[in-house]
């Protein structure tokens, strides 16, 4: 597929996804959509992709919601595709088998910020705002935001966000646990690359269970939850990797993780 509203880079195991539509702030159209469902299947499927950062393309923002301009006139059936289309996109991006690393040069609202919640880890510039203001246009947030944004945050607070529509500046995001760090914005991407980096020399196959047993886990009872775990950690047992990590523990250098 060729990318009209997306830039997609591999370079050093790290895959980097770029909103690129700074003209409209990187408002999230349906064809950047399916650009990223795209995108996702190919770092999933590509063995040398060890880490995804997700960013957007100018200096203002990361992706300032879903593009409006086409909701105007619709009716409840016809919005459907597009809701869905976001969801399934959203959530092979939250489950793909790799870390995956927001980095929010900008707004984030609306679609922008629950795209940013289904990655991993979110930095921010201290320029960052975040908010989700559907309900400033007479809805509410379809992409998950209603549940994934009082997973993270908690429900007083998603609440306290969703219902009054109002922005927050990075370090009351950070404050709240919205994002993980707060850089300059000279210095966001710099050091998002240095800690994708830093997962990328990671085991893959343990990075992979780690998010698995997270993701998976986070809804069930904590006793099945339990159980996923001890099936995630046996399944380490398979790998190179974990013999490898283990002899250069007891030889006192450092692992040479291969991926295997
Ligand atoms: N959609 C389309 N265009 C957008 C846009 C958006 N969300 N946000 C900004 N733009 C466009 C503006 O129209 C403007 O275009 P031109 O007029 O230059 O052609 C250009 O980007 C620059 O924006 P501004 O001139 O407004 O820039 P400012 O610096 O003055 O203001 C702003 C920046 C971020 C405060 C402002 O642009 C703004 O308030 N933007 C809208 C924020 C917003 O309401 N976002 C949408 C949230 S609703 C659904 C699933 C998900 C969703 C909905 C449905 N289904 C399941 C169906 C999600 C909805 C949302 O995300």
């Amino acid at each position: 597929m060729d990318y009209k509203d997306i830039l997609f880079e591999v370079e050093s195991n790290i895959a980097t996804i770029t909103l690129n539509r700074p003209k409209a702030l990187n408002a999230l159209s349906s064809e950047m959509i399916s650009e990223i469902g795209d995108a996702v299947s190919r770092c999933e499927s590509d063995d040398e992709i060890r880490v995804v950062i997700l960013t957007g393309a100018g200096d203002k923002a990361f992706a300032a919601g879903a593009d409006i301009s086409g909701f105007k006139n619709k009716s409840p059936r016809e919005i459907i595709p597009f809701i869905e289309e976001g969801h399934n996109a959203f959530r092979r991006l939250e489950l793909l088998g790799k870390a995956t690393i927001a980095a929010i040069n900008g707004y984030a609202l609306g679609g922008g910020e629950e795209i940013a919640m289904c990655c991993d880890i979110r930095f921010c510039s201290d320029r960052a705002v975040f908010g989700q203001p559907e309900v400033l246009l007479g809805l509410i947030p379809g992409w998950g935001g209603t549940q994934r944004l009082a997973r993270l945050v908690g429900m007083g607070r998603a609440k306290e966000l969703i219902m009054s529509g109002e922005n927050i500046k990075a370090q009351r995001a950070f404050e709240i646990g919205l994002v993980n760090r707060v850089f300059p914005a000279e210095t966001l991407m710099e050091e998002t690359r240095k800690f994708a980096g830093k997962l990328a020399g990671m085991p893959p196959f343990a990075i992979k269970m780690a998010k698995y047993a997270i993701n998976h886990g986070y809804d069930m009872a904590l006793d099945n939850a339990r159980n996923l775990e001890i099936q995630c950690f046996s399944q380490c047992f398979s790998t190179s990797d974990l013999e490898e990590g283990l002899n250069a523990f007891q030889e006192k250098r450092k692992p040479q993780f291969t991926g295997k």
